[in-house]
């Protein structure tokens, strides 16, 4: 039997825990690179947060690090938004990066937001 190497993992990290069970979450799909879930505060009627299972602080470092996997995380925000209906009304991914733009968990994270117009500029 040949060693997995282990991921990236910050014991602190409020989203690790939802990867490893620890925290629950509502769970809408997850692959092996991959894990979403139903962000706790929607700010939308379709707000589900797709995160990679490894630890990396933001998308920047997510992609530097594993561009595979921050790949995988776009397929999946638009497979979620084709599940969830509003890939024909239209949608947002939005990536906050750095606590200036909002950013408050820094576990890098997809926000897919939809059912509902969405204004442009954002706030
Ligand atoms: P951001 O502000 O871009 O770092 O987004 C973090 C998001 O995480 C925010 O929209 C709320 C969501 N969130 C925070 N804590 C939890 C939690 O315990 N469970 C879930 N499902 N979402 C959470």
């Amino acid at each position: 039997m040949t060693d997995q190497p282990s991921l990236p993992h910050q014991p602190d990290c409020l989203f690790c825990k939802i990867v490893s069970g620890d925290v629950p979450a509502t769970i809408v799909r997850e692959t092996d690179t991959t894990v979403a879930f139903r962000d706790i505060n929607p700010q939308a009627p379709t707000h589900i947060l797709v995160i990679p299972r490894a630890h990396y602080p933001d998308a920047a470092a997510l992609s530097a690090a594993e561009p595979a996997v921050a790949a995988d995380v776009l397929r999946e925000a638009g497979e979620i938004a084709a599940e969830e209906g509003i890939a024909e009304t239209g949608y947002r991914i939005v990536f906050n990066t750095g606590s200036g733009a909002g950013q408050t968990v820094f576990h890098a994270h997809a926000h897919v937001l939809g059912g509902r117009g969405l204004q442009w500029p954002p706030g």
